[in-house]
């Protein structure tokens, strides 16, 4: 059984999630989301995150659940990747579906 927020855990899913490169060390300078801070910064902070138990299906790490988060769901869906497990996958898979969606709905819904 797999932790809810297991493919939020492998450094090389975080990377290839966000169009870096797993095997160029190199990137941790750029900043690919430009909001200031290098790419080596928001892997640290995206590892407090994980740490502060994260809420289910807040996929941006905002510690909420809205309506960007749902975009993001919607964005991956229907995606099937367990090289590279898409956000969006919120059970013990590598799909974003229906199942993912009654799980995010609910975590919506709190
Ligand atoms: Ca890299
Ligand atoms: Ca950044
Ligand atoms: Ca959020
Ligand atoms: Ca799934």
């Amino acid at each position: 059984m797999l932790s809810k927020h297991y493919w939020a855990t492998r450094p090389n899913d975080w990377e290839s999630q966000r169009d870096l490169n797993p095997y160029d060390a190199a990137d941790r300078n750029g900043d690919w989301d430009n909001d200031g801070y290098t790419n080596l910064e928001d892997y640290l902070n995206h590892l407090v995150y994980i740490a502060n138990d994260p809420v289910t299906g807040d996929f941006d790490e905002d510690y909420d659940v809205d309506n960007i988060d749902l975009a993001i769901l919607a964005e991956h869906w229907l995606e099937d990747n367990c090289a590279v497990v898409p956000l969006g996958n919120l059970d013990s898979n590598c799909d974003v579906d229906f199942k993912d969606f009654a799980i995010f709905a609910y975590s919506y819904s709190r």
